[in-house]
């Protein structure tokens, strides 16, 4: 190939030429996205310009430091664009700083400990069976063995965050730092409120808001930015970019947190990822993402409530956001056995315990639900009934390998109409 001549990177017939059987994992997967239903709420379909970032030559650069201040030569092409992405999150979110190197959600909260506290510490996070995540204080997780995390979770007669008690445990603990934010939480988080209860104990106000801020970025729901000291994401969930984190923050706590990263966690950056970053950033800035924003919610609202009308029961009676909370126990089936099942029919989603949840996690009484995907395949209204009643067949079809062959070829038949890859109307 002569020098200038365009090359960008994936070249798809040179991995199938080079390594068949790698490549036909990756043909597998794609068809097994393109023809099942995408219901987990943390996935989504990024853009084919996504794509294209991740798998592009930006990946074999090392660019340890900061725009302007790396460890290595040659960080000039991939300095740009670190500093558009920055100012895309800064514009995007109104934030005052922006870091877009964590390599996860779960890197982007070990660099938040960091900045934020020292281990023996106490935090105070929504507890795990309630809604939190594995770095809010499990005990098997880092934040759990090295911290003191005193949970906070929902009142037992609306499985609303009770805010009673996470202000009486503040008062009482008085943790450095307050971490809203949840991986099973329907409904929106009073951000002032939590402010406030920060302010009363002088904690750090951080929001871990991997599930919902594309739903923020798309002016769908209310942004904890103006609120918290800290927020943190993923960048691969509703927000509909590559498979990484994010973290903003006040001006004031801007070195804490890059120190946070690198050196203190990370070494080099994944600059593809991080370009990937930048193009996601740019498409939220659009009203073609905020529409899709207000869909995702209006499409999970309705398969909430056309999951009820099926029987079962939608935690805190409904949704806000992109995911639901389904209580099934009235199926006489639980959580573990329906994801089965409906994983059988083609139907992918997770199994998840509610609130007071009496099975163990690894059962549970309840599935999540998400709309993140399914509305970028442009399903709608009409077709969340159509979902609601493939996965309440797919729950209570026992057994029957033939039910989950039936519920399967209509699956197909519904995602044939709405394709991914290339992608209709993202
Ligand atoms: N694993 C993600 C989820 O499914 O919610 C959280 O990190």
């Amino acid at each position: 190939m002569a020098r200038g001549e365009k090359y960008y990177g994936p070249d798809f017939n040179a991995l199938e030429r080079q390594d068949p059987e790698i490549a036909s994992v990756v043909i597998s997967e794609l068809e097994r996205q393109r023809h099942d239903l995408q219901l987990i709420a943390s996935e989504n379909f990024t853009s084919s310009a996504v794509l294209a970032t991740m798998g592009s030559t930006l990946s074999n650069k090392y660019a340890e430091g900061y725009p302007g201040k790396r460890y290595y030569g040659g960080c000039e092409e991939v300095d740009k664009v670190e500093l558009i992405g920055i100012q895309r999150a800064k514009d995007l979110f109104g934030a005052e700083h922006a870091n877009l190197q964590p390599h996860s959600g779960a890197s982007a909260n070990v660099a938040v400990y960091q900045a934020f506290t020292k281990p023996g510490d106490t935090v105070l996070a929504m507890s795990l069976p309630h809604g939190g995540h594995l770095t809010h204080g499990a005990k098997v997780n880092f934040s759990g063995k090295w911290f003191n995390v005193v949970s906070y979770g929902v009142r037992q007669d609306n499985e609303l965050i009770d805010y009673d008690q996470l202000r009486d445990l503040a008062l009482e603990h008085k943790p450095k730092m307050i971490c809203s934010g949840a991986t099973a939480y329907p409904s929106l988080i009073d951000f002032e409120k939590v402010r406030q209860i920060c302010d009363e104990v002088g904690a750090i106000m951080w929001v871990d808001a991997a599930h919902f801020i594309g739903l923020v970025a798309g002016k769908a729901i209310p942004s904890p930015v103006p609120y918290a000291d800290v927020v943190s994401f993923t960048t691969h969930k509703v927000l509909r970019g590559p498979r990484g984190g994010m973290i903003l923050s006040k001006e004031k706590h801007a070195a804490a947190i890059d120190k946070a990263i690198f050196p203190g966690m990370q070494g080099g950056p994944i600059m593809s990822a991080v370009a990937g970053k930048a193009v996601v950033l740019k498409e939220c800035a659009t009203a073609a993402y905020q529409n899709y924003a207000k869909k995702v919610i209006e499409n999970c609202q309705a398969l909430a409530s056309d999951l009820q009308s099926e029987g079962m029961r939608a935690v805190s009676g409904g949704t806000q956001t992109h995911l639901a909370l389904i209580d099934i126990r009235s199926t006489g089936v639980n959580g573990k056995v329906a994801d089965e099942r409906c994983g059988k029919s083609g139907i992918s989603l997770n199994k998840n315990s509610i609130p007071f949840d009496p099975e163990s996690p690894a059962v549970s009484s309840g599935i999540r639900v998400g709309t993140a995907a399914v509305t970028t395949q442009g399903m709608g209204r009409e077709e969340m009934k159509v979902i609601a009643g493939l996965i309440s067949r797919a729950i209570k079809s026992g057994d029957d390998e033939n039910q989950a062959k039936e519920i399967k070829s209509e699956v197909h038949q519904l995602t044939k109409r709405f394709s991914v890859y290339p992608e209709p109307s993202i």
